[in-house]
C-alpha cells in the first residue's frame, strides 16, 4: 500500500493523445488527484490574473509557458491536497520543464506513461473536440504538434533511459486503451 511519499505519475503524450481521458478512468480507478497542467493554465487565463494574457498568448502559439509559472500551480495544487497520489497531465513538456519541477518540489516522478498516438489521429481527435478550446484549430494544431516532436519527445526519451517509462498504443476505444494502464498501476499496489 501507498506511504506518505508521494506517488507522482507524469502522463504525457501529443495534442489530443488521450491523456485526460485516460486520466479520469485512473482517477476513478485507482484514486489519484488529476492535475492537468493545461487546465491549471486555463484556469488561470479565465480568471484574469496577472500571467493570464501572457498564457493565453503562449496557449494559442502552441508555445510552452515558463516554467516558474506552470511549476507554482502544480506546487499549490500539491501541497493543499490530502492525497498521496498525483498524476501529472501534459507536463513536464520541456527538458526545462523537467528540471524546473525537480528543483522546485525536490521530487521525481515514480512512473511516466506516453500515449503513443500517431499525427493523423490527434489532429482529427483535436479538430473535432469542439470544446471551444482556443488552440483546437489547425493553425495552432500544426504548432503544437511541432513543439511536441522537438521539445517534448527529448523529455520522453530521458524517461525511457531511466526505465521509468510505459508506452502504451493510444490507438484504439478508450477502454481498450484503458486495459493497457491498469496492469501498470495495478503493479504498484503490492
Ligand atoms: N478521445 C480520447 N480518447 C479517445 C479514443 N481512444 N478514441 C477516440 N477519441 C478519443 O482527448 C482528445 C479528444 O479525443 C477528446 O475529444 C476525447 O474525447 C477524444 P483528450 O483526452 O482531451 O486528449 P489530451 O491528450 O488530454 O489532449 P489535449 O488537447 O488536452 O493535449 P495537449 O497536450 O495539447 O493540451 P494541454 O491542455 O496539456 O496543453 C495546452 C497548451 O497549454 C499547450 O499547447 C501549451 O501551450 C500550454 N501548456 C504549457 O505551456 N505548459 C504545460 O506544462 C502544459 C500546457
Ligand atoms: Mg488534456
Amino acid at each position: 500500500s501507498w506511504d506518505k511519499t508521494p506517488f507522482i505519475t507524469f502522463v504525457l503524450g501529443g495534442p489530443g493523445s488521450g491523456k485526460g481521458t485516460q486520466c479520469e478512468k485512473i482517477v476513478e480507478t485507482f484514486g489519484f488527484t488529476h492535475l492537468s497542467a493545461g487546465d491549471l493554465l486555463r484556469r488561470e487565463i479565465a480568471s484574469n490574473s496577472k500571467d493570464g494574457t501572457m498564457i493565453l498568448k503562449a496557449v494559442i502559439e502552441g508555445k510552452i509557458v515558463p516554467s516558474e509559472v506552470t511549476v507554482k500551480l502544480i506546487k499549490k495544487e500539491m501541497e493543499s491536497s490530502d492525497n498521496v497520489k498525483f498524476l501529472i497531465d501534459g507536463f513536464p513538456r520541456t527538458e526545462e520543464n523537467r528540471i524546473a519541477f525537480e528543483q522546485m518540489i525536490g521530487a521525481e516522478p515514480n512512473i511516466v506513461l506516453y500515449f503513443d498516438c500517431p499525427e493523423k489521429e490527434m489532429v482529427e481527435r483535436v479538430l473535432s473536440r469542439n470544446q471551444g478550446r482556443v488552440d483546437d484549430n489547425i493553425n495552432t494544431m500544426e504548432k503544437r504538434l511541432k513543439v511536441f516532436e522537438a521539445l517534448s519527445l527529448p523529455v520522453i526519451n530521458y524517461y525511457s533511459n531511466k526505465g521509468k517509462l510505459h508506452k502504451i498504443d493510444a490507438v484504439g476505444t478508450v477502454d481498450e486503451i484503458f486495459e493497457q494502464v491498469r496492469p501498470i498501476f495495478d503493479a504498484c499496489k503490492d
